[in-house]
């Protein structure tokens, strides 16, 4: 395989993908899997409507390289809180960058405000869903040191 080759190395950490805990959407995250495998990533796409417990339970089974949590529903800002702060909970994935996306307002994009207070509660990013939003999400993917390309 050439060096410039992007597939990602076999036992190299995957990318967790999950939906909102009560987000029922699902082409937001087949979207995000196919853009994490065009950066090299190996995905596991835990899809919609997915508890904190199986997050959990995943992201320990794991170990990822980062976890992305989308929300197009209008109801991110208060999933994304319970989530990230259950992830919180556990020290052992104190080293796992967790970052969200998507429509986290009801009416699109949250505000500054709701997206600090995200950011203050652990998330390492938040993004909308502008292209804008999606391109700084693309340069952080392109930043994180976990990824192993062959
Ligand atoms: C299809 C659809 C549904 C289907 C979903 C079927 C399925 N299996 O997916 C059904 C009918 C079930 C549904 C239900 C509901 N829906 Co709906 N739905 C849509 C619709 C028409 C298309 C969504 C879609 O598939 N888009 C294609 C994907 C690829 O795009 P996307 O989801 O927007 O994701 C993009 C970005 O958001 C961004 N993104 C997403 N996640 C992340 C994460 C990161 C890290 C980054 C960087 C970017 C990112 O990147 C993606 C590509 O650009 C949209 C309207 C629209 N035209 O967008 C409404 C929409 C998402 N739904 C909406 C609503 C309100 C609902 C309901 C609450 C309606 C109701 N009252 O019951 C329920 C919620 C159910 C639930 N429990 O979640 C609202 C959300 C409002 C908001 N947040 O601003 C929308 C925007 C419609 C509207 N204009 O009001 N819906």
């Amino acid at each position: 395989m050439s060096p410039s080759s992007t597939t990602t190395a076999p036992g190299a950490r995957p990318v967790l993908v999950a939906g909102g805990i009560s987000d029922s959407h699902t082409w937001n995250l087949v979207y995000l899997q196919l853009l994490l495998e065009e950066h090299g990533f190996r995905v596991v796409n835990l899809g919609p409507c997915v508890p904190e417990e199986l997050l959990i339970a995943e992201a320990l089974a794991h170990r990822p390289a980062l976890i992305v949590v989308s929300s197009v529903n209008g109801h991110g800002y208060h999933d994304g809180m319970r989530t990230v702060t259950r992830l919180g909970e556990h020290p052992e994935l104190a080293d796992v960058p967790a970052v969200i996306g998507g429509k986290l307002g009801i009416a699109g994009p949250c505000g500054d405000e709701e997206a600090d207070a995200l950011r203050a509660a652990g998330y390492d990013a938040v993004f909308d869903d502008s292209a804008e939003g999606v391109a700084a999400f693309r340069r952080m993917l392109d930043g994180l040191p976990q990824r192993a390309l062959v």
